[in-house]
């Protein structure tokens, strides 16, 4: 479990101790500190939050492994993506798919927070890794669509999670997919949770969740962890989870399921 209070906390301060031109990305790595592990989140996918500053721009590039990003606070920020400028809200869900351009920039008045996801450690250990820095550092804007493949606004996916009914098994409480899946090696939900504890569940799937909404705590492999908005957890393959919310909560989930059901690893079960 990361508390975004810290998170936030830490990079107000690296707001002023480092800028883009020196670190490509300000962002804080959600380092899973366990056995034999050096940088990931859980195997396949590592979490970060990132900030951007007011004007700022964060140069584009693109790489092999798959992004994507959960907007936590701000107004006024954006990313161009393959030269589309895309607007980032907060709540918004925004994909960068393997190898295509990316770069952040912000006009906001104040720092802009969001939490990315990236399917980098299975990458790292399958090696087909590489990447390029844009030929005009910041990449160009070559169209301002309203609506995007790349892009889930939060006010559509609100109408679809009020439009779905509870899952009948009581794993996952009202439950959207944002795309099918969002990326290739990684898919996404938004699960709405009313008051009641998940069921306790198990699945070969990796997982790490971002709390959109509410507060709760939730039980991974028999420890208690409390949340609020912005905290994010990792829940790492077959290991029980519940999840029980104090009223109404959302949770962003980001999981490689796609990978354990490309090759046939995909188990799931009641754990309890
Ligand atoms: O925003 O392009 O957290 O390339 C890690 C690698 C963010 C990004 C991360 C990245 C980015
Ligand atoms: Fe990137």
């Amino acid at each position: 479990h990361w508390s975004w209070e810290e998170g936030r906390a830490a990079l107000t301060a690296a707001g002023r101790l480092v800028d883009t031109e020196l670190a490509e990305r300000r962002n804080l790595i959600l380092f899973n500190p366990v056995e034999g592990n050096t940088y990931a989140t859980v195997r396949t996918l590592i979490a970060a939050y990132q900030a951007i500053l007011p004007g700022e721009t964060a140069r584009s590039h693109r790489h092999t492994p798959n992004a994507l990003r959960f907007i936590l606070e701000g107004e006024g920020s954006y990313t161009i993506v393959d030269g589309q400028r895309l607007e980032m809200r907060p709540n918004d869900v925004l994909l960068t798919p393997n190898w295509s351009w990316h770069g952040h920039g912000s006009e906001a008045d104040g720092m802009c927070y969001w939490m990315d996801c990236l399917d980098a450690p299975l990458v790292h250990l399958l090696e087909p890794m590489f990447f390029e820095q844009h030929p005009d550092g910041f990449e160009p804007i070559t169209s301002e669509p309203v609506s995007s493949p790349f892009i889930f606004r939060w006010e559509d996916v609100q109408a679809d999670l009020d439009r779905t009914d509870p899952d009948p098994d009581g794993f996952h409480g009202r439950r959207v997919e944002l795309g099918s899946p969002a990326l290739a090696s990684i898919a996404l939900y938004m699960m709405r949770l009313s008051g009641e504890a998940t069921r306790p569940r198990r699945t070969t799937a990796n997982h790490v969740v971002c709390v959109a909404e509410g507060t709760g705590e939730t039980t991974i492999d028999g420890q208690t962890f409390s949340w609020s908005r912005g905290d994010m957890m990792a829940l790492p393959s077959w290991r029980p989870f519940t999840h029980r919310p104090d009223g109404d909560a959302t949770l962003f989930v980001m999981t490689d399921e796609p990978v354990m059901r490309t090759f046939g690893w995909l188990r799931e079960e009641a754990a309890g």
